[in-house]
């Protein structure tokens, strides 16, 4: 596509003759290569079919997951909502003397660990606020104490934004934070925090939190220590087609680099009690494009996750027929999106989710954090084999 990309994301338009620039673009997809920007932008313009973009997303997504769609079990557990920042789009933080303000004590954080083993669960994804007064020894007793207990439960904790601070706390590098971390039993870590990576945005929703740079360096030393990582993208707010793509290309240049990221996760923003209540909530239809581009985009990639919470059930089961293959988790005691006026269920059972994923013509396969197959009986699970996405 003969086309040039300004820096606010407006294109100017070279092409005279030559192919339609969407058969273009499925003739690079049939043959496997790869996508530029211009061709990003092309397939998130609103009059490009909708449908069409999904077909193909659905082809990437069947060539490297088949017909599966994943799930695990697994619980959240946020030890405290008292946030440092002021992110314009959370509705979950609280100042240290607000009435809202918690934190947990190392009893009731143990007795969610033993809630998460008593129902079967596999993971426990750990994230919070960034506390005024508690000391960074504190993050890592707690993932200690849980890994101590309870060492069967894959611990994926602490977002770059959480590592970030650890930084600032100890004045001690990433790879050493990190380190201490996994001795002291983490296994993996969420993809939380990216938002929208692009300055133009960034700076206007969060803007005292680890920058673009900052944030894929945290990822590219958790990946070169061995740990597995997620990413994500919140979306539906103040950015423009150019900042998502932008966000996607920067992701998918560190996955070149280093193959650390396991999952995507694009984040539908939700604005109730949060800086933004302005603004709409965005449609399925964005939801369901988003996802679509998104598993164009980032080619190296094996997985793309539709969160049911944010997505709501019947658009994340859509979902994996535009480019997800993963639908997270039973997910118990979820409070960021909740807080932020979701009305997905607080739980769903196993029969539930796998209900879901065979309505929408997908075979459920339960997955630990790291995509290895789960094999049960009635009160046991064991881990079976690695699931390996085509390229
Ligand atoms: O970084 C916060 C987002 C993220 C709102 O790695 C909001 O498997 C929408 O990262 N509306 C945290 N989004 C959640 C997250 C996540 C979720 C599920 C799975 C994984 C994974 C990671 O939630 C934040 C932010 O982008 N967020 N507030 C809101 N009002």
């Amino acid at each position: 596509m003969d086309q040039t990309t300004q820096d606010d994301g407006t294109r100017r338009d070279h092409r005279t003759i030559g192919q339609h620039p969407f058969d273009e673009i499925r003739a690079k997809v049939i043959a496997g290569e790869r996508l530029t920007m211009d061709d990003g932008l092309y397939l998130s313009e609103p009059t490009t079919p909708l449908g069409a973009v999904g077909e193909l997303a659905n082809l990437v997504r069947e060539r490297k997951n088949g017909h599966h769609a994943y799930y695990n079990i697994n619980t959240h557990l946020n030890p405290t909502n008292v946030c440092v920042y002021r992110c314009t789009f959370c509705a979950f933080r609280s100042d240290l003397r607000d009435p809202k303000g918690y934190v947990m004590s190392d009893e009731q954080i143990l007795a969610r660990g033993q809630e998460a083993v008593d129902n079967g669960c596999t993971e426990m994804h750990i994230v919070g606020g960034l506390h005024h007064q508690k000391p960074y020894d504190w993050y890592v007793h707690l993932i200690r104490i849980l890994h101590e207990a309870y060492p069967q439960l894959h611990l994926k904790a602490w977002t770059a934004v959480e590592i970030n601070w650890f930084e600032f706390l100890t004045k001690r590098s990433v790879r050493d934070i990190l380190q201490e971390m996994i001795d002291a039993g983490l296994g993996s870590m969420p993809g939380g925090g990216a938002e929208i990576f692009h300055p133009q945005i960034r700076d206007q929703i969060c803007e005292h939190k680890a920058d673009a740079s900052h944030w894929l360096m945290i990822h590219r030393t958790a990946h070169e220590l061995g740990l597995k990582t997620n990413a994500t993208m919140l979306y539906g707010h103040l950015e423009n087609a150019y900042h998502r793509v932008d966000h996607l290309l920067r992701l998918r240049e560190l996955q070149d680099a280093t193959g650390g990221f396991q999952t995507f996760i694009p984040l539908a923003f939700h604005p109730e009690n949060t800086g933004l209540a302005h603004l709409s909530k965005p449609s399925a239809v964005m939801d369901l494009r988003t996802m679509a581009v998104s598993r164009l985009m980032l080619d190296n990639f094996p997985h793309l996750k539709a969160y049911w919470i944010m997505m709501g059930l019947g658009t994340a089961q859509a979902a994996l027929a535009y480019g997800a293959d993963d639908i997270d988790g039973t997910v118990r005691h979820e409070l960021i999106y909740h807080d932020a006026g979701a009305t997905t269920p607080e739980v769903l059972s196993v029969e539930q989710l796998r209900r879901l994923i065979q309505e929408a013509g997908r075979e459920p396969m339960e997955r630990d954090t790291l995509y290895r197959a789960v094999c049960r009986d009635d009160q046991h699970w064991q881990i079976g084999e690695p699931i390996t996405a085509k390229h």
